[in-house]
């Protein structure tokens, strides 16, 4: 007989931690290391400890839950995800990953099933990126280099600042990584965040790659001037280059790199003024493909526009990549496990891509990797009206403790 999550267990979980950094619209806050990210690691802690489990924080501030094996030498099978968000969050976005992998160890926990892996789950640092991005996930894998902390996504200040305020070195972050063969791969149960399970009316999502990201700075330089006097013509006006940017981002993906997605999240007018001809313009700008080389090239383009609408109108421009994350595949061995976990519960599954980014992929150079993806309502996320039925959270909850279980077997053989 398959053993299942205690679902009830779960659901007050769930509740519980949705009230740290709870936000009137139902959705959450909880940036990296902001006090309602702090309160809902160390409540996960709680929760580890009062279940018996091995409480555990590494030197780059992933917090585990740690179920060990009776086998001497055991290797560990990761689960996990991340409790930090984006500023205006939904409730599942990485807490669901990180409370089914917790589920999932106390029900094996409580099966009294003597599995030949440990079993750690694990919330990852910084996955979202308010600092760096999948900064935990990379530092484990030992992926995380120098580079990444001095030109991070959230601004080489910042960085130093929040480590110093958390106690964090950056010699301890970048210590962090974990040998692996003492691992036999990471499971990450995420939200789909996009609408294909639902419109397929499918239940489970077996994801086959996550796509690759970089994310830039872009600044655009001009002179800051009187705004009465200045005629129009006279002008060096740091917005103009980047509202023709934005539209420039647009165009340019959607004409040339159909697969792909761009964006541009954010805009900083300086001096920022009613009576000042703008200085300059910051803009926080990602682009998205599936594939390495695409990437690269559409990297190039959106480059090479930043400078041509820089010269149009007569401004500086800087272009600095302050992030990539390589477009990944998951285990084939992985997507078995999750693809027979839930035929055996009768669930309707599909293979399905990533057009998110995830912890799983920072940590793919090491060990293998597979996702479980569980349907989003609208394709909605990165909103407080993030929202999955509990029925198909449960459902991916007891997926994932079946892949577990398959895999513990024949992964340590
Ligand atoms: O940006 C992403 O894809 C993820 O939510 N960090
Ligand atoms: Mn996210
Ligand atoms: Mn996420």
């Amino acid at each position: 007989m398959q053993i299942r999550v205690d679902a009830d267990r779960l659901r007050a979980d769930f509740d519980a931690l949705a009230s740290f950094g709870g936000t009137p619209e139902g959705g959450i806050r909880r940036t990296t290391f902001s006090a309602a990210h702090l309160d809902a690691r160390a409540w996960f802690l709680d929760r580890a400890r009062a279940a018996g489990l091995e409480a555990s924080v590494d030197s780059a501030a992933n917090h585990s839950a740690i179920l060990p094996s009776r086998v001497p030498g055991a290797k560990t099978l990761l689960l996990g995800s991340h409790l930090d968000s984006v500023r205006e969050a939904g409730r599942y976005d990485g807490a669901l990953g990180v409370l089914c992998a917790l589920e999932v160890v106390r029900a094996v926990q409580d099966a009294k099933l003597a599995l030949p892996v440990a079993l750690e789950a694990i919330d990852f640092t910084d996955e979202e990126g308010t600092l760096v991005g999948t900064l935990g996930s990379w530092a484990l894998a030992g992926q995380l280099t120098a580079e990444h902390l001095d030109a991070p996504r959230g601004g080489r200040d910042l960085l130093v600042a929040e480590f110093e305020r958390m106690g964090l070195t950056e010699r301890g972050i970048l210590a962090a990584g974990r040998d692996p063969t003492t691992l036999v791969g990471l499971l990450e149960l995420h939200i789909e965040q996009g609408p294909v399970l639902e419109r397929a009316s499918v239940e489970i999502g077996i994801v086959t790659a996550i796509s690759g990201s970089s994310s830039f700075h872009v600044q655009f330089e001009g002179e800051a001037r009187h705004a009465g006097t200045t005629p129009m013509d006279a002008r060096r006006d740091a917005s103009l280059g980047a509202a023709a940017f934005v539209l420039g981002v647009r165009e340019t993906t959607t004409r040339l790199f159909p697969g792909c997605v761009a964006t541009v999240g954010d805009i900083a007018i300086e001096p920022g003024s009613f009576n000042v001809v703008p200085r300059g313009a910051r803009l926080l700008m990602e682009c998205r493909s599936p594939d390495a080389a695409e990437l690269s090239t559409l990297e190039a383009a959106l480059g090479d526009l930043a400078r041509r609408e820089a010269a149009a109108f007569g401004l500086g421009v800087t272009v600095e990549r302050v992030g990539r994350w390589e477009p990944t595949p998951t285990d084939p061995r992985f997507r078995t496990a999750l693809f027979d976990a839930a035929t055996a519960l009768g669930l309707s599954a599909m293979e399905v891509p990533s057009g998110a980014g995830h912890d799983a992929q920072a940590v793919a150079p090491i060990t293998p990797i597979g996702m479980v993806f569980v349907p989003s309502v609208g394709g909605v996320s990165h909103d407080p009206s993030e929202y999955t039925s509990w029925e198909d959270c449960v459902n991916g909850a007891n997926v994932l403790l079946g892949a577990t279980v398959r895999l513990a077997q024949a992964l340590s053989s």
